[in-house]
């Protein structure tokens, strides 16, 4: 267990490690509770280091069996060895070997990180530090070793022996019913990239070759009987592999490629070199058991990982201040796939709409941070939407910025400067500086600037001048940290629309035009005119949400209307209508009664019978924005149940004025031939489906006896699960009976049993708390394995406002009670937790203070671990 108070790391305390290693010889003997690890390290004395510095190895709950320097055993007196360091004071030179042998048991490994056991079968996790739980070495991302591993075990209990890079041997040990096998990696790698594998597990096995004709072989191991799930994970895995040799003109640079997936995962999965090991979530589907959302989420997954062997593993991280270095630029790269295969409006829609449920909501709360934060105590918690998701948008913005080629360019160079090395943001910045000769100087305080621009557009027409005058002001939000932000490099992509709807040519008064139609704001204050406008035009801002930002503009509902029916920009379609409804939805939740939604239902209407839109846009478009967004719309003073009421008060409107085009459209959208996950036939089942939604609004005994005969008719998860989740809405007897049909036909299966506990947690009935309490009970449930805990504890705590912050705060107590139970055996995951009440400060004054009293019953428990120790000290701060 780490140290709950441990001195914060900070940025600029870095310095260089005082000692490299060349070569890793580890030689791991693999048994269910003393699994023996030999290490042989190559170390060798940084000259760019602290001169004279001792030998400092770091360790995380060791058992240290012996050392040995260049082959002689070392005597007691000559190292100082605690569970948590192994320290030489007087090395013996500027080069030897160590020779490091420790014992370790994968089976009482509950937190998941280092050598633990899922199911039987032996996995690592290293990143960011669980390498030190295996064995002794400077576990930081900047020392980049040659790794060889020979692995041994019973050949029963492990026929499948795997680590990174290119198996070199294998076979039976003499004698023995033991088995080994010897994989060498020559990549020089930091250590958070190292991975084994041992276990009886099923190889679903492919080829690929890519485009300088290296064959790879590929393979990905399942448990045996799931082979055929894994078919559509491999098939993304090849097309990440074509494409990021074509968008990136990256290729794969070894001569096996494995993924294997593990039912015990604390995340989505690792990118260890040339050997992923995946949640199973993100690897098993099949049309069954799976939704259309599981298979994006896999093809997204699969991809990240893939594309970390570039971003994050040919080029990794100087320290862990620069997780965005590899975590940002890979999702924005994910994005960049997923948009290339599926459609490119829909996927920045759902990639925005994650943006501001996740990271807007940590900006604007306790936990916000910089994408690149400068101090922190424990790393795991750093993981955040901020770095992932903002820092992704920060890459964007630098493609709005540079263009296509500009971007290309800098992307090139980064890799080509930066191959083998451990890099920071100033280094990335830099390439794209050098390759397009822009000062980037101060785009970069989006790297070092917490918080979500506020910026305000007011336009104005003048008719006699001809002109189309935009003012922008833009602020951020200070902090305690930052009281004074400067202002930020704004791209905003720019459209005037004239009354016909048609795209006016943009040109500024200064006799420049507007390349592709992008204005830079980098004042705090700033106006734009455009010159030659003959009409009253309409202003579309901030198009394809080119900037992260929180913008308020002076557009009217008629502004709005026009927008959702006329925008060439398709995200800037949806979100006029996103904005029509939240207008409706903050007055309603304000007043208790909603305004006239006239304008919106008519904006929908127009939409539902728009044949040339695709379906899975409409379905984006015309979905309400969920409780939790209103509540970050709203900001402060917030009262769930009233935003519930008005949600639902609205959604009942849309109903009932819709009733039947919606019906027509559930009607023409009817599954057809079989299923198929591909993004068209997804996104007439999300039609469909969000139809469905509204036409059991009313819970009439026709309209659920429809989500009935869907539920009981279809042989695919997709349109299975969201009739469950609209008969589930409603407290009648058809709800027990589908939970209870549902639960008998997947019983065997958790990863579906996770959406059975998931679709409960989240209904929002005062009896929710006890039923949750009531589903941690089953033989089905289990606190030690993470995706459980996400699925139901998780759900209720992030996605069931209204009883989560139940008024008597029984739903605060109960995250509470399971955050302190789990501490002790997965901090990480426990941590996790408790960061649902990041929002906890916009509640009304009531929930408010009762949120606060559970994360103080936290902060002052005896003996808890680092990750909530830190959570929930800042949360209060
Ligand atoms: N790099 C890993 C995340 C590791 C998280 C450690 N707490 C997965 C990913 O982002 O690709
Ligand atoms: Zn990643």
């Amino acid at each position: 267990m780490r140290d709950a108070e441990p001195h914060p790391v900070r940025l600029a305390d870095y310095r260089p490690p005082a000692w490299l290693v060349d070569t890793v010889n580890l030689d791991v003997s693999l048994h269910p509770t003393a699994t023996r690890v030999v290490s042989r390290l190559a170390l060798r004395r940084n000259p760019k280091g602290e001169a004279g510095a001792p030998v400092v190895l770091d360790g995380d709950g060791l058992t240290l069996v012996r050392v040995a320097l260049d082959g002689a055993p070392l005597a007691g007196g000559a190292y100082e060895a605690t569970p948590e360091a192994l320290i030489l004071r007087a090395p013996p030179g500027d080069r030897f070997t160590l020779e490091i042998e420790t014992l370790v048991d994968p089976t009482a490994n509950t937190q998941l990180m280092g050598l633990y056991r899922s199911r039987g079968n032996y996995c690592t996790q290293c990143e960011p530090e669980g390498f030190r739980r295996i064995t002794y070495f400077p576990d930081r991302s900047d020392v980049l070793a040659v790794y060889t591993v020979r692995i041994e075990a019973n050949r029963e209990e492990a026929p499948v022996l795997l680590s990174n890079g290119n198996l070199e041997r294998n076979g039976p040990v003499p004698d023995t019913d033991r088995h080994y096998a010897i994989w060498h990696d020559p990549w020089p790698k930091p250590s958070y990239l190292f991975a084994l594998v041992g276990g009886n597990l099923s190889k679903v096995p492919d080829h690929f070759v890519t485009a300088s004709g290296k064959p790879v072989e590929l393979g990905i191991y399942v448990e045996p009987g799931k082979e055929t799930r894994a078919t559509y994970a491999m098939d993304a895995l090849k097309r990440s592999m074509r494409w990021d040799e074509t968008a990136f003109g990256r290729e794969y640079d070894l001569d096996v490629f494995n993924i294997v997936a593990v039912s015990d995962f604390n995340m989505g999965a690792m990118e260890n070199k040339g050997l992923n090991v995946f949640n199973d979530k993100y690897v098993l589907a099949s049309p069954e058991t799976a939704t259309d959302a599981d298979y994006a989420g896999i093809e997204g997954v699969i991809a990240h990982e893939y594309f970390h062997n570039w971003s994050g593993n040919r080029v990794t991280c100087r320290d862990w201040f620069q997780l965005c270095l590899k975590e940002g630029l890979t999702v924005f790269r994910d994005q960049e796939f997923s948009s290339d295969q599926r459609s490119r409006p829909v996927k920045r829609i759902s990639d925005v709409r994650l943006l501001k449920a996740a990271q807007f909501t940590e900006d604007a709360g306790p936990l916000s941070h910089p994408v690149r934060p400068e101090t922190y105590r424990e790393i795991n918690n750093f993981y955040t939407a901020t770095v992932y998701e903002k820092g992704a948008e920060v890459v964007r913005m630098l493609k709005t910025l540079l263009g296509e080629q500009g971007f290309r360019a800098g992307m090139d160079l980064y890799f080509e400067r930066h191959d083998g090395d451990a890099a920071t943001i100033e280094d990335f910045l830099a390439a794209f500086a050098d390759a397009t000769g822009r000062d980037l100087g101060q785009f970069a305080a989006w790297y070092s600037q917490s918080g979500t621009p506020r910026v305000t557009a007011h336009g104005s027409y003048d008719a006699a001048a001809r002109t189309y005058r935009l003012d922008v002001r833009q602020e951020t939000p200070p902090s305690a940290l930052q009281p004074v932000k400067r202002p930020m490099v704004l791209p905003l992509a720019v459209g005037l629309l004239g009354p016909d709807g048609a795209e006016l040519p943009l040109s500024l008064d200064d006799g420049r035009n507007v390349p592709r139609h992008v204005i830079e704001v980098t004042q705090a204050e700033q106006s734009f005119v455009f010159t030659g406008i003959t009409e009253r035009p309409v202003l579309s801002l901030n198009r394809g949400f080119s900037a992260p930002i929180n913008l308020s503009t002076n557009l009217t509902d008629t502004d709005l209307v026009f927008l959702a029916a006329h925008d060439s920009d398709p995200f800037n379609r949806f979100d006029a209508l996103q904005d029509l409804a939240f207008r409706l939805l903050k007055a309603g939740a304000a007043e208790g009664r909603l305004p006239d939604a006239g304008p919106l239902v008519e904006a929908a209407r127009r939409l539902l019978a728009d044949t040339a839109l695709d379906p899975a846009f409409k379905a984006q478009a015309l979905a309400l924005p969920g409780e939790n967004e209103i509540a970050r719309e709203i900001g402060s003073n917030v009262d769930p149940d009233a935003v519930f009421k008005a949600r639902r008060a609205l959604r009942a409107v849309l109903a009932d004025a819709l009733a039947a085009p919606l019906a027509t459209a559930y009607d023409a959208h009817a599954a057809g031939t079989a299923y198929s996950p591909d993004a068209a036939a997804a996104g007439r089942r999300a039609l469909r489906n969000l139809t469905l939604d509204y036409l059991t609004a009313s819970a009439s005994p026709e309209a659920l006896a429809r989500a009935q005969a869907q539920y009981a008719g279809t042989d695919n998860m997709t349109d299975r699960f969201a009739a469950l989740a609209v008969i589930v809405q409603h407290d009648t007897p058809a709800r027990t009976e589908v939970l209870e049909d549902f639960y008998r036909r997947f019983v065997t299966d958790p990863l579906v049993i996770d959406k059975w506990l998931s679709l409960q947690a989240q209904i929002p009935e005062e009896g929710t708390l006890d039923r949750v309490k009531a589903l941690t009970l089953l033989p089905v449930f289990s606190m030690a394995n993470p995706n459980r805990v996400r699925a139901l504890i998780g759900a209720f705590a992030t996605a069931n406002p209204t009883q989560f912050h139940r008024p008597d705060g029984k739903g605060h107590d109960f995250l509470v009670d399971v955050v302190l139970g789990l501490d002790a055996k997965n901090p990480q995951v426990a941590a996790r937790m408790l960061s649902a009440f990041k929002t906890f400060r916009q509640l009304e004054p009531g929930r408010r203070a009762s949120a606060e009293r559970a994360l103080r019953r936290v902060a002052e428990t005896p003996g808890l671990s680092a990750d909530v120790s830190d959570i929930a000290s800042r949360s209060l701060s």
